[in-house]
């Protein structure tokens, strides 16, 4: 007992250290990290590929690190709307680890983005104790999962800035109930920024780059590159 708590300590330790070197350096070259995390399917690869759209207008670079058990599918079609992709293929792995992002870091600091958006496997439970030297984190809730996600998996929201309803177009037809949501959240991640998201109609996607700006502003490893930029 005693060896595997040290076995997880020196693991943890290490990762710990690996999340601490790509804050550290994307940061020194102007970069911002968002992890964003949420259950299979509920629209992750499609509201990063709306929003680097919305951000790119702007005149803002964008690079995404995407992570799936198997397939490039998400990196296939998010190479039309960002600067950068590279598919992380975990094998069965059900979450990314900082590991699996060292590998590219030559490649991001030469490209020096404007923000890195990390897509997540799909899971509301492995992602949420990994650090991926990300300044924000973003949940999404789609409205086809259901309103209590935050309730009965409260780590994964709680530990986000920003928490997007997701597929927002849909929430009629599904019957979804905002204030049911807004509850759940509010229970278990008060300090969450809720903002409603619909991919394809591209409702909400304009609010949610002004979020993520005003976030990256506040954030320590930003405001480090405003300063030095
Ligand atoms: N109507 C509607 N459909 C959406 C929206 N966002 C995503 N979808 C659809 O929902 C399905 C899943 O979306 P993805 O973006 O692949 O979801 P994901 O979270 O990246 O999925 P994984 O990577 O497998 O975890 C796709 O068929 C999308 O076209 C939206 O805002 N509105
Ligand atoms: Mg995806």
């Amino acid at each position: 007992m005693k060896q595997l708590i040290e076995l997880e300590d020196h693991i943890l330790k290490k990762a710990n250290s690996e999340a601490l070197l790509l804050r550290e350096t994307l940061a020194n070259v102007g970069t911002l990290v968002i992890n964003v995390m949420s259950s299979p399917g509920s629209g992750k690869t499609e509201t990063i590929s709306a929003l680097s759209d919305e951000l790119r207008l702007h005149g803002d670079t964008v690079a995404v690190l995407v992570g799936d058990c198997a397939t490039d599918h998400d990196a296939q079609r998010l190479v039309s709307h960002v600067d950068w992709v590279e598919q992380i293929v975990t094998k069965g792995v059900c979450h990314l680890e900082p590991r699996m992002l060292v590998p590219y870091l030559p490649e991001l600091l030469a490209l020096a983005p404007r923000y890195l958006f990390i897509e997540n496997v799909g899971n509301l439970v492995c992602p949420v104790d990994f650090d991926l030297g990300e300044s924000i984190r973003v949940s999404l809730l789609s409205t086809t999962e259901g309103e209590d996600k935050p309730a009965k998996y409260p780590d994964l929201f709680r530990t986000c800035d920003i928490t997007v309803i997701s597929k927002i177009d849909l929430a009629e037809v599904v019957e979804f109930s905002e204030l049911r949501a807004r509850t759940f959240l509010d229970q278990v991640a008060p300090n969450t920024k809720t903002i409603k998201v619909s991919a394809r109609t591209k409702e909400g996607v304009a609010e949610l780059a002004q979020a993520i700006r005003e976030v990256a502003q506040r954030s320590r490893g930003f405001e480090t590159s405003i300063t030095e930029s």
